[in-house]
C-alpha cells in the first residue's frame, strides 16, 4: 500500500541525496498568526533554512494527501484558508481520508515528517499542559507524541499562557529530554527566562544531533524538545508579558472557549493586548528556531 504522500521537488532532491531536511508546521500559519504575516512569515522561515544549508519541508494536509514541502501558490492557499483543520494525531486520518484541508500541528507534523524519515522540525513553540489541566485534563497530544515519535523538535519553549512547571513533569514522566540551548534555563517562548530550570542544557547542534542518535541506538522511542530561547533583542520580558496572558486566560475563561480553541483565542488577544508586539517576537523566534533546526539537521547528514 502507497502511502497518500506528495514531496515537493525540492524535497524530494534532498532526500535521495541525504541532504539535511528541516520540517516545519502548518497550524502556526492557520492558527498561530493573522494573513498576511503568516504567509511572509512561512516564507521568510523557508529562505532562512536554505540559507543555513538545509530544505525546508512545509507540512500540510490536501486534496486526501500528505505534502511534505508546498509550493508558493499552496503556501498562499492555505495562509487564507479560514476552513482549515487544526490537526493533531487524533484527527490526521479522518481529514485525509474525507478530503479535508487541514494543517499540521506538532504532534501531527512529527507523524507526517517521520513518515519520509525527516528528523528534525523547527517551530514556534509547543502545546503543553494547560492551566486547571487538574480539572480540564487538556493536555497537549504534542507531549506525547514527543514519546513515541523520533523527531528532534525546536521550539522556543512552551508559552507561559501554559502551565510550565506541569508541562516539564509531563515531560519527565513521558521520558521525554527537554534541552535548552545555549542557557540553563527553561525558556517561555516570547520570555528568554521561565523561572525554571531545564532538565538538559546543550550549547552546539553537534551535541543534540548526537544525542538524537543515541536515542535510536539505544532502542529508546520517541524524540527530544529542544528549547531554543527567543534572542535577546525580540524578547518579551516575562513581567511585561505576564499580566497580558492573565488578561487573556481570565478572558478564555470567561467565554468558555475550550479544547482546541483554547491556544489560538489566548495567541489572538495577546496579540491584541501587547499591539502587534507578540508577533514581532513569535516571528523572530521561529527564524531563530529555524536556524537552529537547519544546523541540527547539517550534523545529522553529516553523521548518517
Ligand atoms: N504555539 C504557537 N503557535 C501555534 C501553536 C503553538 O506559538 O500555532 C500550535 C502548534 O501547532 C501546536 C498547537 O502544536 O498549537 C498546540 O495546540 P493544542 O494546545 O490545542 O494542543
Amino acid at each position: 500500500m502507497t502511502l497518500p504522500l506528495i514531496l515537493s521537488p525540492e524535497v524530494a532532491e534532498a532526500r535521495a541525496k541525504g541532504a539535511p531536511i528541516v520540517a516545519l508546521e502548518s497550524t502556526i500559519i492557520t492558527h498561530g498568526m493573522p494573513f498576511p504575516q503568516n504567509v511572509e512569515t512561512a516564507r521568510r522561515v523557508e529562505t532562512e533554512i536554505r540559507a543555513h544549508g538545509a530544505t525546508p519541508a512545509t507540512i500540510a494536509i490536501m486534496d486526501r494527501q500528505i505534502h511534505i514541502g508546498l509550493t508558493e501558490a499552496q503556501l498562499d492557499t492555505l495562509g487564507q484558508a479560514r476552513e482549515a483543520a487544526k490537526l493533531s494525531r487524533a484527527d490526521l486520518a479522518a481529514c485525509l481520508a474525507s478530503g479535508g484541508t487541514g494543517a499540521t500541528t506538532v504532534a501531527a507534523t512529527m507523524i507526517c515528517a517521520q513518515l519520509v524519515g525527516i528528523e528534525v522540525f523547527a517551530t514556534g513553540g509547543i502545546g503543553g499542559v494547560h492551566r486547571g489541566a487538574e480539572s480540564s485534563f487538556d493536555i497537549s497530544a504534542d507531549l506525547r507524541e514527543l514519546a513515541e515519535t523520533p523527531v528532534t523538535v525546536v521550539a522556543a519553549g512552551a508559552k507561559a499562557i501554559l502551565d510550565l512547571p506541569k508541562t516539564l513533569e509531563y515531560l519527565e514522566t513521558l521520558g521525554v529530554p527537554v534541552i535548552a540551548y545555549g542557557q540553563d534555563e527553561f525558556p517561555a517562548f516570547w520570555s528568554r527566562a521561565s523561572g525554571l530550570k531545564a532538565p538538559l542544557r546543550m550549547d552546539d547542534a553537534a551535541g543534540i544531533a548526537a544525542a538524537h542518535r543515541m536515542r535510536a541506538r539505544l532502542g529508546l522511542p520517541g524524540g527530544q524538545l529542544v528549547a531554543n530561547p527567543i534572542p535577546a533583542g525580540a524578547e518579551i520580558p516575562r513581567a511585561e508579558i505576564m499580566p497580558h496572558i492573565e488578561t487573556a486566560l481570565a478572558e478564555a475563561e470567561a467565554q468558555g472557549i475550550a479544547a482546541k480553541a483554547v491556544t489560538p483565542f489566548l495567541l489572538q488577544r495577546i496579540f491584541e493586548l501587547t499591539r502587534g508586539r507578540s508577533l514581532t517576537a513569535n516571528i523572530a523566534l521561529v527564524l531563530n528556531n529555524a536556524r537552529l533546526g537547519a544546523a541540527i539537521a547539517r550534523e545529522l547528514a553529516r553523521a548518517a
